[in-house]
């Protein structure tokens, strides 16, 4: 068709730096922005060829979420406001790395069987870095959608989220930011309505911006709100640098507050990334002792309200926790043996918990740094809404199915979402009454450390069972047990990361002295 030639003229606007390879990974593509231009442009051809095959809206994100400033990247997101396909990643791949783009293009088209006179649709959004308007414009360059629309800033999962809406029709809400806001805080006002003697100090939450695109969006969100929650918003961009030196990254990773972060005692603070995906809370006690609530412990709070409205509800849906490797072996513990939920361990990687996710009725699922949502099976959703509107159940099993259906609509299903996450987390804490140190207390975090490890060659590491176990080079794994066997509640594993030319190893043991020590060994091991 026409888009062929059309790619012939606008491609020599966008060159390919020479010696230049990039891959479409678990982050979708990440690099120096410098060297962006020519990718995002072929990442908008892409869209539209994926919005062709799939007869869908297809999101294109321009971000690199929890990176530094001078970085940017792209993702690409499919019609059910998911992540792209597996499959497609190669293609992504592919293109971006292509010396003769018209070439790939066609295989693509030939190889899927593209009808290319169907129409497509693309939806374009951005974060604030201050390279994000001219490669969004790039991509923009590259779709030649009918009906494309460009976004300008929003956050990933509000991106994420107006795809789904657009192919739903109108089914998930409203594919505008107005109706997201009015979506998740109708919710959230509905929720903590059922939270009685709630002072307005529980009211006050402190927010820390990542000085992103996520703090705009508090911002324009606060009015929906009905000072239902009173934010104050810290690192909101108009001093500091995106992400540095705060952030959820930052807080996790350092395991301390934002650097300048003020912080009375017994207060809840938590932190968004640079593209509000991810979010972590966090407090200090009377000690000034520095105290955070990971993905782990969100999961765990979010699975214990849910389980516990089923139950009242007396709706027969299971609840399951999806968790990777690095989730605490205390947080595993306590979800099996105390909650009696399901566990199940995915790979490293969002894409992997959400697709384990899909297995359940309700399943809730974290990264340990702060990635997470919770999904409902349509089947799930079915029942919830029905009962909610049986006029035969009586009033305690009412409460629980309207909590239940007001849960669903502050979620953000699609993907993790910092802002839906945090109503999520307010709401249930103010309904249980629970104060930020009694959610701390549920479990002791086993103590931990994580540590990188320069390799020769980190793909000749060969992972099993969810990446706990290596199964190359040969004997690596032994030398790790035979390590883990020295400690007590020790566990370690080894696994080469998706996103940095490095080796990952994580260590858990009784004490800080033993986790340190044996990720120091193990570290020594990997070769
Ligand atoms: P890698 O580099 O594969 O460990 C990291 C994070 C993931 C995820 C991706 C970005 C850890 C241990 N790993 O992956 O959780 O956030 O980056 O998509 O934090
Ligand atoms: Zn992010």
């Amino acid at each position: 068709g026409d888009m062929v030639g059309e790619v012939e003229k606008q491609s020599i606007m966008h060159p390919k730096p020479p010696g230049l390879t990039l891959h479409y990974g678990t982050a979708g593509l990440r690099t120096n922005a410098k060297h962006l231009d020519h990718a995002m442009f072929r990442m908008g051809l892409l869209a539209t060829l994926r919005s062709k095959n799939t007869k869908a809206t297809i999101g294109v994100m321009v971000t690199a979420s929890h990176n530094p400033e001078e970085d940017n990247g792209l993702k690409l997101i499919d019609p059910m406001g998911e992540m792209m396909a597996p499959a497609w990643e190669h293609y992504a791949t592919q293109l971006a790395n292509a010396d003769d783009l018209l070439t790939v293009l066609k295989d693509i088209i030939e190889k899927e069987a593209i009808n290319m006179s169907q129409e497509a649709n693309v939806f374009v959004g951005k974060d604030t870095r201050s390279s994000s308007a001219r490669l969004s414009q790039a991509v923009l360059d590259g779709v030649s959608a009918l009906d494309g629309h460009n976004y300008g800033l929003v956050t990933t999962p509000q991106l994420h989220y107006m795809v789904r809406c657009q192919n739903t029709k109108g089914k998930y809400g409203e594919a505008t930011l107005d109706g997201y806001y009015s979506k998740l805080c109708q919710a959230f006002i509905q929720l903590t309505k059922n939270a009685s003697n709630r002072t307005d100090d529980q009211k006050l939450l402190s927010v820390d911006g990542a000085n992103g695109i996520g703090a705009l969006k508090v911002r324009e969100m606060e009015s929906h709100l009905k000072k239902e929650l009173q934010i104050s918003l810290f690192n909101d961009g108009s001093q500091g640098k995106l992400n540095y030196q705060c952030g959820a990254d930052f807080v996790k990773v350092q395991q301390k507050p934002p650097t300048g972060f003020k912080m009375n005692p017994g207060e809840r603070y938590c932190s968004f990334d640079g593209d509000a995906d991810r979010i972590v809370y966090y407090y200090t006690d009377s000690e000034g002792q520095f105290h955070l609530l990971d993905g782990d412990k969100i999961a765990t709070l979010m699975s214990t309200f849910l389980k516990e409205l089923l139950e009242q509800a007396g709706l027969n849906l299971k609840v399951a926790v999806v968790q990777t490797a690095y989730a605490n072996g205390s947080s595993t513990h306590y979800l099996e043996n105390t909650m009696k939920v399901i566990v199940r361990c995915a790979k490293t990687g969002v894409k992997h918990l959400h697709h384990a996710a899909q297995e359940f009725d309700v399943a809730v699922y974290f990264e340990s740094n702060g990635h997470g949502t919770v999904l409902f099976s349509e089947a799930a959703e079915e029942k919830i809404c029905q009962l909610a509107e049986d006029p035969n159940i009586n009033d305690e099993k009412k409460r629980a199915a309207l909590l239940l259906q007001n849960t669903i609509n502050v979620i953000n299903q699609t993907v993790g979402d910092a802002i839906s996450d945090m109503l999520f987390i307010e709401a249930i804490l103010a309904i249980k009454g629970m104060s930020v140190q009694q959610w701390d207390a549920v479990y002791a975090d086993l103590p931990n450390r994580q540590l990188k490890v320069k390799v020769a060659d980190r793909r000749a590491i060969d992972t099993t069972d969810a990446e706990r176990r290596a199964v190359s080079p040969p004997g690596m794994q032994d030398t790790v047990d035979s390590l883990v066997n020295k400690y007590k509640q020790a566990r370690s594993f080894v696994r080469p990361s998706g996103t940095e030319d490095i080796v990952r190893v994580y260590a858990e043991a009784d004490t800080q002295e033993s986790a340190d020590a044996l990720a120091h060994e193990v570290s020594l091991a990997v070769y």
